[in-house]
């Protein structure tokens, strides 16, 4: 007997009385609209929905036409659902605060609609992020300070990876479960009962192009990988997508790390909409997520686009990781001097 994701949420939320259903349908917006997402990325090369616009994003990254499908499609999903609050986007530069009634609107949403999508031209997996919290009261400013929270806040988070299959994974802090797309009924369905990573693995990911500039800490901590000094010949494998460098990590083990680097010194991916809900998921399923200074999960947010550096994986290697950069609270120190 099949179960979708829809009636994995509605069974698991019984032991949650106060939500009431209101999170299966926050869900069933975010399934919709990455659904629409997959079946415009799995024709991709038949529509003209390829390629660059002629303008970039808040991050000042160029903007893919399907990173703004993607956006507008869960814009919208999610826009008509009144439990939600506020929206925020990587690709919209202030939060979109909804209007509305008193009582209602109580969630707020954030995600990375496309992620990875300078991949998507040829033909490599691509993904979208999300992560819920709930809004603590109305955002009496109108504006982002009441929805700037800690990930140890997130009361659901998830991915979808757009592959060879899409798979959906989330948690709503209870475990992590998978579920696979069945384009014959249009349903995700339970493929993946209560992952749990692997203690260890046999494969690093980071982009080595930029190691030069990583800060000493990281590149000796990758130096002894290669030396097999962790008892283990590693393997690299580095997709330049996030979803699917961390949907492989999750599944197989390892690490995977996105290190300060010259280009973007405070790191590159961001917290809220990236390391955040991928953090709450390595470590629902017993992995580790650190900045190389915290644990990405108590960082307090400034910015809704602030970046992080970002190391996520097994416990074996994550150990290893911070007993190489010293602990987690001198990490700070040797980063800073780096
Ligand atoms: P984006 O596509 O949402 O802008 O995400 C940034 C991507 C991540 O998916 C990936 O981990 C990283 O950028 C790859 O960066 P780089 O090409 O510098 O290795
Ligand atoms: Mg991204």
């Amino acid at each position: 007997m099949i179960v979708t994701v829809q009636q994995h949420i509605l069974q698991r939320q019984q032991q949650f009385p106060e939500a009431r259903g209101r999170l299966s349908w926050l869900l069933s917006g975010i399934t919709l609209a990455t659904k629409m997402t997959e079946s415009k990325i799995r024709r991709a090369g038949l529509l003209d929905i390829l390629g660059p616009l002629n303008h970039t994003n808040v991050q000042g990254e160029v903007q893919q036409k399907l990173d703004v499908y993607a956006n507008q499609a869960l814009l919208h999903c999610l826009g008509v659902r009144d439990s939600v609050a506020a929206l925020v986007s990587e690709e919209n530069e202030e939060p979109v605060m909804l209007e509305r009634s008193e009582g209602s609107g109580e969630y707020v949403i954030v995600f990375d609609p496309l992620d990875g999508s300078s991949n998507i031209d040829v033909n490599v997996n691509v993904g979208t992020i999300f992560s819920i919290f709930r809004l603590p009261e109305r955002a009496k400013d109108g504006g982002s300070s009441a929805i700037l929270q800690p990930g140890t806040r997130q009361v659901a988070a998830g991915y979808v990876v757009y592959g060879p299959s899409t798979i959906l994974v989330y948690t709503t802090g209870n475990g992590v479960f998978g579920f696979t797309l069945d384009p014959a009924i249009g349903a995700f369905v339970l493929s993946h009962e209560n992952i749990r990573m692997p203690e260890s693995g046999n494969t690093y990911s980071v982009n080595e192009a930029n190691a030069e500039s990583f800060p000493a800490p990281y590149q000796h901590f990758l130096r002894k990988l290669r030396m097999g000094e962790l008892g283990r010949k590693y393997s690299s494998r580095y997709i330049g997508s996030l979803v699917a460098d961390f949907h492989r990590t999750l599944l197989k083990g390892g690490i995977f790390l996105y290190p300060p680097t010259a280009s973007h010194v405070g790191g590159k991916l961001r917290l809220l909409y990236e390391a955040n809900p991928l953090a709450f998921i390595a470590e629902q399923s017993g992995g580790i997520a650190t900045s190389g200074r915290e644990r990405i999960l108590d960082i307090q947010p400034h910015d809704i686009h602030q970046r992080t550096p970002f190391v996520v994986g097994s416990s074996a290697e994550m150990t290893a990781f911070l007993e190489s950069v010293g602990s987690v609270g001198s990490a700070h120190e040797v980063l800073d001097r780096a």
